[in-house]
C-alpha cells in the first residue's frame, strides 16, 4: 500500500490550519494536522519541502517505522516545528490504517475503555460575575467540568478572557499585541474566584484554571495552597515546565492537582515530571506530541505513576487534531480529561466530522479512520492570514512568559 501522493493544506476558515493530506496507490486517503499557532508555515515549509519527498512510495502500513525514520533519520530531532510535521504524518497514516480495515482508529488502539470521553468547557468573563454566569451557561449545556478564568482588577488583559461575548481566540493579525502582567495582582484575587464560584455552584462540579506558565515555583505553591479549599480538578500550566525538577517545590507545598503538557513535543520533556510523580496530568497532545504514536508511549509511562491524560484542546488544534485525540482519549486505560474548544461554524465546513458532544461527553463516531474530513475546494476560499499570539511583560516593562 504504497504512498502516492502527499500534499500540504494551509487554510483560515476563521484561524489558521495546516493540515497534511496523504493518498495511497489504493487511493485511500488520511489526514493529520499540523498547526502550530503563530509559527503555521515553518510547519508546512518543513512538511512541503523535506517530508513529503521521503514519503511518496513508502508502505502507509508502516507507522512505526516511518515514525522512527522521520525522528531518528532527521538527526535534527524534537522540537515543535519537527513533531507537528512528523506527528501530522503518523496522524494521517493511522487514518489510512483506520480506512483501509473499515474500522475506527479507537479500535486499532486496543478499543474502548470508556463509554464516552469527558470534557471539559472554557467558561470566562471580565468580571466575577460575567464568569459565574459563563460557568452557568456550560453547566446548563450539560458539562460536569469547567474551566474559569477572570478579568485580573489592575490588569487590563488576562490570559483565557475573551472579547466581548466571542469565545476566547487569542491569536490576532498584525503584529503581536503586548499585555502587561503582574503576579501579585493575580495571587491576590484568584482564590476570590473559586470562593465565589464553589459558593454559587457547590462541590460536584469539576473546576479548572490555566495559569498558563506565569509563576515562579514558590508562587504556584501559595497559589496551590491557596486554591485546596476548592478542590480544583486541576491547576494547570502553573510555571513554564523546561525546569522540569522546579515542580518538586510546588509538590511539596500543595496538594491541589496539577496539570502540565501542551506545549511539550517528547516524553523527554516529561519523564522526570511523570517518574517523580511531581505531576497529575499530562497535557501533551496528539498534534504537538509528534502523534497517536508516541502520545500513546507518553500515556504508557504515565499509566505507571498514577499519572493520568488531559489532551491540549484549544481552537488552534484543527478538528483533525480533536478526532485523533478523542480516539486517544476513549483507548487509553489512564484517560483523564480532554478540553473541548468549540471551532467556528466555517471551522466545522472545512473539515466535516463524525465526532459529537452530547452532555459534557464526546465520542469520535465509528466512522472508519479518524472520522474527518477536509473540504478542499472550501479550504482554498480562506486563504492563510498572518497572524500572532499575544507577548507579555510585567508592569516594569521586562518581557515576561504570554
Ligand atoms: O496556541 C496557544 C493556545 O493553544 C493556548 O494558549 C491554549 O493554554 C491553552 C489551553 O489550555 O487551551
Ligand atoms: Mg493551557
Amino acid at each position: 500500500m504504497k504512498i502516492t501522493d502527499a500534499r500540504v493544506i494551509v487554510c483560515s476558515p476563521g484561524r489558521n490550519f495546516v493540515t497534511l493530506k496523504l493518498v495511497t496507490e489504493d487511493g485511500v486517503s488520511g489526514l493529520g494536522d499540523a498547526t502550530v499557532n503563530g509559527r503555521e508555515l515553518a510547519v508546512a515549509s518543513y512538511l512541503t519541502d523535506h517530508v513529503v519527498p521521503l514519503l511518496i512510495g513508502r508502505d502507509a502500513r508502516r507507522i512505526e517505522d516511518t515514525w522512527q525514520y522521520l525522528y531518528k533519520g532527521a538527526y535534527w530531532r524534537r522540537g515543535p516545528i519537527t513533531m507537528a510535521a512528523i506527528g501530522a504524518v503518523d496522524t494521517a497514516l493511522w487514518d489510512i490504517r483506520g480506512k483501509s480495515l473499515d474500522t475506527p482508529v479507537y479500535q486499532l488502539l486496543g478499543g474502548a475503555s470508556r463509554d464516552a470521553v469527558l470534557v471539559y468547557g472554557h467558561a470566562n468573563g471580565a468580571t466575577i460575575e460575567e464568569t459565574v454566569a459563563a460557568v452557568a451557561r456550560y453547566v446548563k449545556l450539560g458539562y460536569t467540568a469547567v474551566r474559569a478564568q477572570c478579568g485580573i482588577p489592575g490588569l487590563a488583559q488576562a490570559y483565557g478572557v475573551g472579547r466581548g461575548d466571542r469565545y476566547y481566540e487569542p491569536a490576532e493579525q498584525g503584529m503581536p499585541p503586548e499585555h502587561l502582567w503582574s503576579s501579585e495582582r493575580y495571587l491576590g484575587f484568584v482564590p476570590t474566584l473559586f470562593t465565589r464560584l464553589r459558593a454559587e455552584f457547590g462541590d460536584e462540579l469539576h473546576f479548572l484554571h490555566d495559569v498558563h506558565h506565569r509563576l515562579t515555583p514558590i508562587e504556584a505553591a501559595r497559589l496551590g495552597k491557596a486554591l485546596e479549599p476548592y478542590h480544583l480538578f486541576w491547576l494547570e500550566d502553573p510555571v513554564p515546565a523546561e525546569l522540569q525538577e522546579g515542580f518538586r517545590l510546588i509538590r511539596q507545598h500543595t496538594t491541589t492537582p496539577l496539570a502540565v503538557g501542551e506545549v511539550f513535543n517528547t516524553v523527554y520533556d516529561c519523564h522526570r515530571l511523570i517518574e517523580e510523580q511531581l505531576i497529575d496530568y499530562i497535557r501533551a497532545t496528539v498534534v504537538h506530541a509528534g502523534g497517536i504514536s508516541h502520545l500513546r508511549k507518553i500515556a504508557a509511562l504515565a499509566e505507571l505513576y498514577h499519572v493520568r491524560t488531559g489532551c491540549h484542546g484549544a481552537t488552534d488544534l484543527s478538528p483533525v487534531c480533536m478526532a485523533a485525540a478523542l480516539h486517544f482519549d476513549l483507548s487509553v486505560h489512564n484517560f483523564g480529561i480532554q478540553e473541548y474548544m468549540t471551532h467556528t461554524a466555517e471551522t466545522d465546513r472545512v473539515f466535516p466530522h463524525s465526532y459529537r458532544f452530547e452532555a459534557g461527553v464526546m465520542h469520535p463516531g465509528d466512522a472508519p479512520g479518524l472520522g474527518v474530513d477536509i473540504d478542499e475546494a472550501l479550504a482554498a476560499r480562506y486563504p492563510y492570514e498572518r497572524a500572532y499570539l499575544p507577548t507579555t511583560r510585567k508592569l516594569d516593562g521586562t518581557v515576561h512568559s504570554w
